[in-house]
């Protein structure tokens, strides 16, 4: 009797540690194995299923990744371009580790890239949400679902490159054509090396929003996001590879950020309980929206002021309301007598496609000495871990963050100069036209040439012959480097 209760106990602890094993086994698909349409393979804590699904009621067939809950929400597909129609899809792990998806007819539509493995390979989902292909001997990775994003970033994975030998990968979101048809659509949120380190939407190749260059811990432009504490943002960056990503402050809460059909981006989260909830529009309605104000001006929402120094390029057409021809410097910009700055705080700071990084000063006085020092430096900035940031020509796509953080903007102007003026206060029209006009007229243009030239030649001894000159401790609005 007592032997035949232990024989049972021991079945009941086997068939657990048996139930275990195939409850860690499903979330697998072993070498040779086939998925079909009617199955799935979920993640270990059932974060993310993978398997079939169809956005209508039209016949077309992907494979993909989705949240399992507050409801089925897709933040993967493989074959977003090449639906399956009829049916009878199946995905196939070969025994070479080639991930293999195909039609009823064995015609197939997709596929990863063959590598070499040691032992056998194995595909598997994680609960962040990733899909990866690796070796079961050496554990090495040769394929992962989070390298070739679809529209979605999840927590921890990655938007940015890397370029190794053997390993040239882009990792960007691409927004679906539409609900219903997630082949790739027009927009595409990346991270932009051209610049000092920016994500950037484009839409084709044109920009259409930029968050404003990294200062170490969020992005110059949306310092809202880092503030509300539900996640934190990184940037690695090393000589092979830079990327951007973001993980949960707030284990309550899943994540996903998407590129919408429209050119928005959203950040949602979710209680798991309660619907996705949109936390953050970006970028925010009505505002944001690529220099729209033209050059060297500032946008507040719609709105649009030159910023010191610069007055609008065509009167007619700023009072009108049309911005895109910017603004053009009140004086003629002279880099001898441009000694001085004019501080704007609370900025999205200008487009650094035409701007540079010199990490290794980190201070006001150093970064506007060597701003100032710069012939053709129109502006700087003191950004966090990128250091001293120096503009080169128009300053593109400032924008007034008002209450919210963002970081302090310095242009470069004569000095001496006028008594400081608010931050964006708007120039009277009269001012503007008296300088206009004395800025289109003939003399004064020949004038300008000539002593243009005359100070090129005395900068390029300047520069030449520079001894330094010390910056006055000037804290106020209106800072000026006094020049021998
Ligand atoms: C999947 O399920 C549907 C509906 O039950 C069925 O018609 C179809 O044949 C199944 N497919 C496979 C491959 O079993
Ligand atoms: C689409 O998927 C749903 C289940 O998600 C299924 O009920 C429906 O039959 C599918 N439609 C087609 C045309 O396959
Ligand atoms: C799917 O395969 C099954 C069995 O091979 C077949 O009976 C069925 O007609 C196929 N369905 C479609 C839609 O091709
Ligand atoms: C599979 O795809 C091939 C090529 O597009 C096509 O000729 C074939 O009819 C498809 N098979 C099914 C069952 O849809
Ligand atoms: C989505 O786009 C496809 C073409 O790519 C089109 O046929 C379909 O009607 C569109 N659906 C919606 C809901 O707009
Ligand atoms: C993107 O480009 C298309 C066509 O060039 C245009 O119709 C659309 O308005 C643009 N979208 C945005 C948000 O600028
Ligand atoms: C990325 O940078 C963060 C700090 O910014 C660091 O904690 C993390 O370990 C880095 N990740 C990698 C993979 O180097
Ligand atoms: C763009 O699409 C998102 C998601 O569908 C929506 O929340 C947002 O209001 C849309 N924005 C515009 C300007 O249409
Ligand atoms: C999730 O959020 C909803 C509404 O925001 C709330 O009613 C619900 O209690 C929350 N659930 C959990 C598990 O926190
Ligand atoms: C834009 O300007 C108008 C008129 O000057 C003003 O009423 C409005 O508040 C301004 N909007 C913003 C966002 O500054
Ligand atoms: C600044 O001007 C110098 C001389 O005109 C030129 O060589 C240099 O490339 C310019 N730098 C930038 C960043 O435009
Ligand atoms: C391949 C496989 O066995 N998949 C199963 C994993 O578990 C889910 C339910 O939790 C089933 O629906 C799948 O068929």
């Amino acid at each position: 009797m007592a032997k035949l209760l232990f024989f049972y106990l021991l079945m009941i602890f086997s068939s657990f540690i048996l139930l275990a094993n195939c409850q860690q086994g499903n979330n697998t698909l072993e070498s040779d194995q086939f998925l079909n349409e009617n199955q799935t393979i979920v993640s270990p804590n059932k974060i993310f299923e993978l398997g079939f699904f169809n956005l209508s009621d039209s016949n077309n067939q992907y494979l993909g990744i989705w949240y399992t809950a507050p409801k089925k929400t897709v933040v993967w597909v493989a074959n977003g371009d090449s639906p399956i129609s009829g049916g009878n899809g199946s995905l196939h792990l070969t025994p070479e580790g080639v991930l293999s998806l195909q039609n009823g007819s064995g015609y197939i539509v997709w596929s990863t890239n063959k590598r070499s493995f040691k032992g056998a390979p194995e595909a598997v989902l994680l609960d962040s949400g990733t899909l990866l292909v690796r070796d079961t001997m050496t554990g090495d990775v040769s394929w992962q679902s989070s390298y070739d994003l679809s529209n979605t970033l999840l927590p921890g994975m990655y938007l940015g490159y890397i370029t190794l030998p053997n390993l040239n990968q882009k990792m960007q979101l691409t927004s679906w054509k539409n609900d219903t048809d997630p082949s790739p659509g027009s927009y595409v949120y990346m991270l932009d090396h051209t610049r000092l380190y920016e994500l950037v939407i484009v839409n084709g190749s044109t920009v259409i929003y930029r968050t404003g260059p990294w200062t170490g811990s969020h992005w110059n432009g949306m310092p809202q996001l880092g503030e509300a504490g539900l996640v934190a943002f990184q940037l690695n960056q090393t000589d092979v590879a830079a990327y951007f990503s973001y993980n949960s402050l707030n284990t309550a809460y899943i994540f996903r950020l998407v590129m919408n059909q429209n050119g928005t981006l959203s950040f949602l989260r979710s209680n798991l309980t309660s619907d996705w909830e949109e936390f953050e529009q970006i970028p925010p309605a009505n505002s944001g929206q690529f220099a729209l104000c033209g050059p060297n001006a500032i946008s507040q929402g719609t709105n649009c002021t030159c910023l010191s120094a610069y007055s609008p390029k065509s009167l007619n057409d700023w009072k009108n309301g049309s911005f895109l021809d910017g603004c053009v410097r009140s004086e003629p910009f002279n880099c001898m007598k441009a000694t001085g700055v004019m501080s704007i705080s609370n900025v999205k700071l200008p487009d650094t496609i035409n701007a540079k990084a010199n990490s290794s000063i980190r201070n006001f006085d150093g970064c506007q000495m060597w701003c100032t020092s710069t012939c053709n430096c129109t502006a700087f900035a003191v950004l966090g871990s990128q250091g001293c940031v120096g503009w080169f020509g128009d300053l593109i796509d400032t924008v007034n963050l008002a209450n919210e953080q963002g970081d302090n903007l310095y242009i470069r102007v004569a000095a001496p100069s006028p008594p400081p003026s608010p931050p964006h206060a708007p120039e009277s029209a009269k001012k503007k036209v008296t300088r206009i006009i004395s800025y289109v007229a003939m003399p004064a243009a020949i004038l300008a040439t000539l002593a243009f030239g005359l100070l090129f030649i005395q900068c390029t001894r300047w520069k030449r012959e520079r001894e330094m000159k010390y910056p006055l401790p000037n804290t106020s609005k209106f800072l000026f480097l006094a020049s021998k």
